[in-house]
């Protein structure tokens, strides 16, 4: 059985694969170009690329996740004397228009992510952001790579009549699978003039899922399973509301605390564990279980396993830290909680932001 805190991946490959980042297929040592022809970043076959693709139905928090998740990288990077920056012009253009300006200079949410096919859809290509240089468990200092692409929840709630458009799902590294828990009738009930009105939110989160796998097919690249939006649920702390306010006011409870800057395997078992509980007192339990059913229990075993940490894992997160009053973000700005959890995962196996390399 797999140890859940050990992080070191199982096998250290001597040659890496070169990574496309616009399908996340491999391609062929050396190369510098992608498969369809366009230009890679400098120093890219030579270079680690972590490829991560969200998901999750509309509205579930994933274009506001991928802003926040690069600032927070950023200042991750900033305490090991290091810079995170886009790795190409498109990334950094991107970037800054449709995210950074109107979540950190407008103070306003996002538009949703128009589907993919059409014209103005700016999630078609990835953000790739260059790590800086890192010392793997193999003694191999190289370059690292992230891939994200945010993806609209309108083509996973209603795949595209051309799947292949989605296909790069299938080649990830990391699926982020965003649950909003304001789509759950009790939790929106008992949070009413706990917080702002919030707009409707977007599908259901099942039927995503089932789409993914779908997707997915025999392939599985690690799932984070992420309860999204997790200031709402703080908020019930502050309940008279008896379990409810119990569960979210347990301060032994490692949900209670951000990770801060650090990234501990046993913390994360820990809240694995709780988000796990948490979902199943939530009554998403038939999420749970189709989690159980369909990703993580293979053949041949006689139940599921606690947690095998390649596979999937249950987080925690919150983008802004509070509920946006309509358009407008909370005057007290944005307080990220256990943004990076999900995506130090899968660093974490390279020692990216755990030790100080060259
Ligand atoms: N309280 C709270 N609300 C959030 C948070 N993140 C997102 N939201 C709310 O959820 C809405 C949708 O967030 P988006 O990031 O645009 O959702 P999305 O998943 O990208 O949606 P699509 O692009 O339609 O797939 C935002 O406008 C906010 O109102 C959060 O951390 N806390
Ligand atoms: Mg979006």
């Amino acid at each position: 059985m797999t140890d859940p805190t050990d992080t070191t991946p199982a096998t250290v490959p001597t040659a890496l694969a070169v990574r496309d980042p616009y399908t996340f297929r491999e391609l062929p040592a050396g190369a510098t170009t992608s498969a369809d022809g366009r230009p890679l970043p400098a120093g890219w076959s030579d270079s680690h690329v972590h490829c991560v693709a969200m998901a999750g139905a509309r509205a579930s928090g994933k274009s506001l996740y991928t802003a926040v998740m690069v600032k927070q990288l950023e200042q991750l990077a900033a305490r090991f004397n290091r810079v995170v920056d886009a790795a190409d012009i498109s990334t950094q253009e991107r970037y800054r228009s449709f995210y950074e300006t109107p979540l950190y200079r407008e103070m306003k949410h996002m538009p949703a992510t128009p589907p993919a096919s059409t014209a103005d859809a700016y999630q078609r290509d990835p953000l790739i952001f260059s790590l800086g240089r890192w010392t793997g468990p193999d003694g191999v200092t190289r370059k690292h790579h992230l891939v994200f692409r945010d993806v609209a929840g309108e083509d996973l709630e209603n795949l595209p009549t051309d799947p292949t458009e989605l296909e790069f799902f299938r080649y990830a590294d990391l699926v982020v699978f965003l649950f909003d828990p304001l789509r759950v009738p009790q939790i929106r009930t008992r949070l009413r003039g706990l917080i702002p009105p919030q707009a409707m939110s977007g599908g259901d989160p099942e039927d995503v899922l089932r789409n993914i796998f779908g997707l997915l097919g025999e392939t599985r690249p690690k799932l984070a399973v992420t309860v999204s939006k997790f200031d709402t649920l703080q908020r019930l702390s502050e309940t008279a509301d008896g379990p409810w306010s119990q569960i979210m006011g347990n301060s032994g409870a490692a949900f209670r605390r951000d990770s801060g800057w650090s990234f501990d395997p046993a913390d994360q078992w820990l809240l694995h564990l709780e988000i796990e509980s948490l979902l199943r007192y939530m009554e998403a339990d038939r999420l749970v279980n189709l989690i159980n059913r369909d990703y993580v229990w293979a053949p041949g075993e006689a139940e599921p396993p606690a947690l095998n940490p390649e596979r999937w894992q249950y987080f925690a997160v919150s983008a802004l830290g509070e509920s946006p009053r309509g358009e407008q973000l909370s005057r007290h700005g944005i307080a990220p909680y256990r943004i990076l959890d999900p995506v130090r995962s899968i660093l974490s196996r390279w020692n990216v932001f755990e030790t100080a390399g060259h």
